[in-house]
């Protein structure tokens, strides 16, 4: 403090999901000239994507720094059948005392750390005894920051302790079925809940939140936020989104595996005539699934770029697209549908005039890239955060959420007719298309110079030179 230089560490976390906002919003920094940046890079990194993408950062900005942290040797047998990422952050967690050396360290001294939301109960309080400001970047929609901040109050107003954390009413915000809270939420033995309720309880104490939101997306979670309903005396709220990636090297879209990139391809396309499918990094869909889906693209008649993923973690999805949606698939949908498993840039795929609809999981970076865009968004939540995620999709006109279509662990498959009508029904309905645009012209303003977004970002800056 007291510096007008204020250098701000970051401390990431695993998962593309977690890490693309990480970066956006550390190139906004380190593109101005009033800010030092570094950011720690834990090692190894789960997937081939997020190494592919710490290389391209450090290359595109290097003025960045990099500060390595190794974890310690972590017993994942413990946790059978958990998911690779949550595994991630807990070993994550148990090394964190790793930092303490880093931060303080660092020179120039570090007067600011901006952490992620699944690191905060560790990173907050270590931050606190080297007296440094300590602000979580939450990858999520507002309402789940509320979700988050209330569920610990709501577990201890809870009379009868069922398996779950059952429906949460959230004050000032909205009630929530339990049936949309993430799946791991339903049992408190879960290391996933425990993480989350341990996180939820030390958030009080951090110096601030960004968000990636904007406050005409998320006005009634915001407000809540901001004006104490949720909790009485929660941080700041910095509502910075949607953050925009500000180069396209730190998205690498090198790993084309086929002649023609899909932004090529779709350069051949009509305008709006194309859905892109799309279920995030994480969320492996189940084969017989994907068949389905295969068939509701053939059925709708549209045309279609899919970006198709059979596991949770890139590095070991070696399956073959024709294994996966039967001989004869590609040859039939060749020239109007495109398959692709390499990392495709989306947000340039959602930019394109030729797309018309996103069929999407709707994790939430990748429904503020379709707000961004104006592309309606077709929501099929699979897990975690994802249909809490799809309320805002719903309420802030981003698209429409197929509520009753299948969760993650949910045996019904969601037929190919079901799809293809549904995408069909979509991509033609001009009032969704409508909303979307508003949205899009919503988003543009929070982030032009003077918007809401923009003002938080600068009043996040002040507070940081403060
Ligand atoms: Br796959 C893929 N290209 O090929 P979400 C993803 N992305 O640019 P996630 C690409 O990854 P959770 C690809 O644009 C978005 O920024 C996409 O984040 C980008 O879902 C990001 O949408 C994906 O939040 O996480 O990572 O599956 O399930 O935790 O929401």
């Amino acid at each position: 403090s007291g510096s007008s230089r204020p250098h701000v560490m970051f401390i990431p976390s695993a998962g593309m999901g977690h890490l693309l906002p990480f970066f956006r919003v550390i190139t906004a920094l380190a593109t101005r000239d009033d800010v030092d940046v570094s950011v720690v890079t834990v090692l190894p990194t789960v997937s081939a994507a997020e190494a592919d993408h710490l290389a391209g950062l450090f290359s595109a900005f290097p003025t960045v720094r990099s500060v390595d942290l190794h974890l310690l040797p972590f017993d994942a047998s413990e946790f059978p059948g958990h998911d690779p990422f949550v595994l991630r952050w807990e070993s994550l967690r148990r090394s964190v005392h790793l930092l303490g050396p880093l931060i303080s360290g660092a020179s120039p001294r570090v007067s600011a750390i901006v952490t992620d939301v699944t690191l905060t109960s560790h990173v907050v309080p270590i931050a606190r005894e080297l007296g440094v400001q300590c602000h979580v970047l939450f990858v999520s929609c507002a309402t789940m920051l509320s979700l988050l901040a209330y569920v610990p109050v709501h577990l201890s107003k809870k009379a009868e302790p069922g398996p779950g954390v059952g429906d949460v009413d959230i004050p000032g915000v909205q009630r929530l079925p339990q049936s949309y809270l993430p799946q791991w939420l339903l049992d408190l033995n879960k290391l996933f809940t425990k993480q989350f309720i341990d996180n939820g309880r030390e958030i009080i104490n951090a110096d601030g939140f960004l968000v990636n939101t904007f406050d005409a997306l998320e006005p009634v979670a915001l407000a809540a936020l901001r004006n104490g309903k949720v909790i009485a005396g929660f941080p700041p709220v910095y509502a910075i989104g949607p953050l925009q990636s500000q180069t396209s090297a730190t998205e690498p879209d090198g790993k084309q595996e086929h002649t023609g990139s899909p932004v090529a391809w779709l350069d051949e396309q009509p305008a709006r005539s194309v859905v892109y499918v799309a279920f995030g990094n994480r969320s492996a869909v189940g084969r017989d699934q994907l068949r389905e889906i295969a068939a509701g693209l053939e059925a709708s008649g549209c045309r279609f770029l899919w970006v198709l993923k059979t596991t949770t973690v890139d590095r070991d999805d070696t399956a073959e697209l024709t294994d996966v949606l039967g001989e004869g698939f590609l040859e039939r949908v060749r020239g109007r549908g495109m398959v692709t498993k390499a990392w495709v840039d989306q947000e340039a795929v959602l930019r394109h005039p030729s797309v018309g609809l996103f069929l999407s999981h709707s994790g939430w970076n990748s429904v503020t890239e379709a707000a961004t865009a104006g592309v309606p968004l077709l929501a099929w939540p699979r897990l975690g955060d994802h249909r809490v995620n799809a309320t805002v999709v719903v309420s802030g006109g981003v698209g429409v959420w197929m509520e009753h279509w299948s969760w993650d662990g949910e045996d019904r498959l969601v037929t190919g007719e079901e799809i293809g009508e549904k995408v069909k029904e979509v991509m033609s309905d001009a009032t969704v298309r409508a909303r979307a645009a508003r949205t899009s012209e919503e988003a543009a303003k929070a982030i032009a110079e003077g918007g809401t977004s923009y003002r938080s970002l600068q009043e996040f800056i002040g507070k940081l030179k403060a």
